[in-house]
């Protein structure tokens, strides 16, 4: 695996869930990592992607290096050929490139605007730390997808699932402000790569690029998508089509126990953090089918197994 960016960059996606949960149950620490660097850069709050993905790699031996690159980095460039007389002090071509001087991987967090969907769509600062500092990178959540959180959403349910294509559904939730796609974009394309049954409900407005759901069932009636699911994925997403808006919405999306009766014992999912009684209700998120501890526990092995992967292809 030369890079970690989407589902795209697994030759074999469900092959990747069974070698996490291989990873989990028989070999939880190796030094297959020693000697190796990676670098973690944020230009965005984390607390599960920044400790999963500290704690995978310390597990394989690796040594860490965190930069919360807003904070306490130089403000970068990324315009082609600006002239930088302004606020940006480097370009990310000269500190990408330093980067992987210093890193054998960097791993990145960097998410949307959500103002300029033809820049957010280009993935432009994630490509462009492939693109200059010329080692392994891994998505740490960019503007398009979050592939370790969807690897180990596969994990999670590869765990608890009791048929072979179980009905899983990815419902629309409501927040207080504009949230980024990516969550929802990811789990949909993991989800369709490991041929699982899935139907998308949200309010009008709220399509996703089906960049990403090509394959999935959409419903715009919440109550008929939740008739006999299996897994319910709850998640907020800002409008696509009006780029990075709240639209307003008449009925309440708010997942409840009375709405999951007519599911079947449905195990509930959330990749945290969550606006409790306002996404979904305490009484779900705190029942015995809360999935959600589950899905954070499994971000180290999904990300321990990644790494493993990339030291194994290109060292
Ligand atoms: C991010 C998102 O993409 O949905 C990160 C999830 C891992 N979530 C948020 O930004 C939530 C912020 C909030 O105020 O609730």
């Amino acid at each position: 695996m030369k890079k970690f960016t989407s589902v795209q960059d697994v030759a074999d996606p469900k092959a990747l869930v069974d070698e996490a949960i291989a990873v989990k149950n028989s070999e939880k620490t190796s030094a297959i990592g020693k000697n190796k660097t990676i670098g973690l850069l944020f230009f965005n709050s984390s607390l599960r992607t920044r400790m999963s993905t500290q704690k995978a790699a310390q597990n394989l031996g690796m040594e860490v290096m965190i930069l919360n690159v807003n904070n306490d980095g130089w403000a970068l460039e990324f315009e082609e050929g600006a002239v930088m007389n302004g606020k940006t002090v480097e370009h990310i071509k000269d500190a990408a490139a330093v980067m992987g001087l210093y890193c054998d991987i960097l791993a990145i967090r960097c998410f949307p605007s959500l103002t300029n969907k033809e820049e957010d769509s280009a993935d432009k600062i994630i490509n462009q730390f492939i693109q200059y500092a010329k080692v392994p990178v891994v998505s740490l959540e960019s503007a398009t997808r979050h592939p370790l959180q969807s690897l180990a959403d596969m994990i999670t349910i590869q765990e608890h699932k009791t048929k072979e294509k179980p009905k899983v559904v990815l419902t629309w939730a409501p927040h207080i402000k504009p949230i980024p796609h990516v969550v929802a974009n990811s789990f949909a394309e993991w989800a369709l790569a490991c041929e699982y049954d899935l139907t998308i409900t949200h309010p009008e407005g709220y399509e996703l690029s089906e960049e990403f759901t090509k394959g999935a069932t959409i419903e715009y009636d919440q109550e008929k998508a939740l008739q006999d699911a299996d897994f319910v994925y709850v998640k907020n997403w800002s409008s696509y089509t009006d780029y990075g808006k709240v639209l307003p919405v008449e009925e309440d999306w708010m997942l409840t126990n009375e709405k999951l009766k007519v599911s079947n014992s449905a195990k509930i999912m959330h990749c945290l953090p969550v606006r409790r009684n306002v996404e979904l209700s305490d009484e779900v998120l705190d029942s015995e089918n809360s999935l959600v501890l589950k899905q954070a526990e499994n971000r180290v092995y999904a990300a321990q197994t990644v790494l493993k992967k990339i030291l194994e292809t290109n060292f």
